[in-house]
């Protein structure tokens, strides 16, 4: 009975997430859906690449938090459009969240839409939240066992990020051993090894990101 209920959750997200793409399709937007453990640096990986500049792509940018608007007053600094959603204490995005935020986006302004989804490695998943592309960080604090223990997450990630490598003379973190990890799940899976605060991997990052708009304009 349990996960009857849990399926019937999934199926009218799925069915939603139908619609958040369709205005995608519409609009000609790329969406990509950010997923980490809490502070892993998803906001700063965003506010690095407003930084660097997109040349010509149009960024807009959702942000889910349980509470507060902090992570959306740091990316509105660069004037971009940003939502910020709360899920007042919920553990992920779903697509009825999302469905909502987007009329108060500017739309027709937009080529490449960020999702930042609630911190946390399991919960947001199973949501589609109608995005073209996951993107899975982690960071060189949390330990290299994450892709054997969340495996779901590398499964469905289009790209995976090791942030903060500027920190690993300081922490044990076995990079060969997170690779395996990560490659024995999608063994073609690209990994960036970035610092937001050295710059290490911020080029790849951006060129990534870029190349996930230009997918949507070629398509
Ligand atoms: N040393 C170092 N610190 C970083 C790096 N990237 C982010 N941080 C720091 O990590 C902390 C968390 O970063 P955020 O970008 O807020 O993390 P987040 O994933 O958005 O966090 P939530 O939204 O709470 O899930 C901040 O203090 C950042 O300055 C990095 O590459 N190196
Ligand atoms: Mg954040």
């Amino acid at each position: 009975m349990k996960v009857d209920v849990v399926q019937k959750v999934l199926k009218a997200n799925d069915d939603i997430a139908k619609l958040v793409r369709a205005r995608f399709d519409e609009y000609g937007i790329s969406c990509i859906n950010m997923i980490s453990a809490p502070g892993s640096g998803k906001t700063t990986l965003i506010e690095t690449a407003l930084k660097q500049g997109l040349s010509g792509v149009r960024i807009g940018v959702i942000e889910g938090d349980p509470e507060t608007t902090r992570d959306a007053e740091r990316i509105a600094k660069y004037d971009v459009p940003v939502v910020q959603i709360n899920t007042a204490g919920g553990c992920h995005l779903e697509s009825q969240l999302v469905l909502q935020a987007l009329d108060k986006l500017p739309l027709d302004a937009i080529d490449l839409l960020i999702i930042e989804n609630v911190g946390n490695l399991v919960c947001p998943v199973g949501f589609d939240l109608g995005e073209k592309s996951r993107v899975a960080v982690v960071s060189v604090t949390e330990g290299q066992d994450k892709p054997f223990k969340y495996p779901r997450l590398f499964q469905t990630a289009n790209i995976v990020i090791l942030n903060k490598v500027d920190l690993l003379p300081y922490v044990p973190f076995d990079v060969e051993e997170f690779k395996q990890g990560v490659h024995g799940i999608q063994p073609d899976v690209p990994i960036l090894h970035v610092s937001c605060t050295q710059g290490d991997g911020v080029e790849q990052w951006v060129n990534w990101l870029k190349g996930q708009a230009d997918k949507q304009t070629n398509e």
